[in-house]
């Protein structure tokens, strides 16, 4: 049994509701149980300014499911919001899920790059993960809490609880 960290992030299409669809989906996963989930944060676009706000949330899984089978998982539910996956790496989207953390795992596949190579930079997911795991610590030894308190939080706020 492994844990994993997935980043849940959406500024199309009623970012709220596609964050508690995704939130629903993620539940279902097969092998795999819903451990934790942080508040519904409202953050400032990273990248180009030109784009809605966004929503973001972290949620923790437990699963015997390896990190590829996860990760197509988690695109298969992406899939379904509608994502479409073109050139829009920094642009808009109705719904992205990254698997952040993988136990402490350093994987540096085709298809994935665990820990998540934007992590230690992002108030939207640093803060979602020091609340549910603020004893949480990196490969690399860092400890998310200090990351979390380090960082320019860049207008982020808790919207909501998500349960
Ligand atoms: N900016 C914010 N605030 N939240 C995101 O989830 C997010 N995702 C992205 C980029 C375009 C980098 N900016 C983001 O992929």
């Amino acid at each position: 049994m492994a844990l994993a960290y997935v980043g849940l992030g959406s500024n199309l299409s009623d970012p709220e509701k596609q964050i508690k669809h995704a939130v629903a989906l993620l539940s279902h996963i097969k092998n795999t149980k819903l451990s934790d989930l942080s508040s519904l944060y409202f953050s400032r676009p990273m990248g180009p300014q030109d784009q809605p706000d966004y929503m973001n949330a972290v949620a923790a899984l437990q699963t015997e499911l390896s990190p590829l089978e996860l990760l197509d998982e988690l695109q298969a539910i992406e899939n379904k919001a509608g994502r479409v996956r073109k050139d829009n790496r920094w642009g808009a989207r109705i719904l992205d899920l990254d698997i952040l953390l993988f136990d402490n795992d350093i994987i540096n596949h085709q298809r994935l790059t665990v820990p998540h190579y934007g992590l230690e930079l992002r108030e939207f997911v640093l803060l979602p993960l020091a609340e549910i795991s603020p004893e949480l610590m990196l490969p690399n030894g860092k400890s998310i809490l200090a990351l979390s308190q380090d960082i320019d939080t860049n207008g982020l706020k808790v919207h909501s609880k998500l349960r």
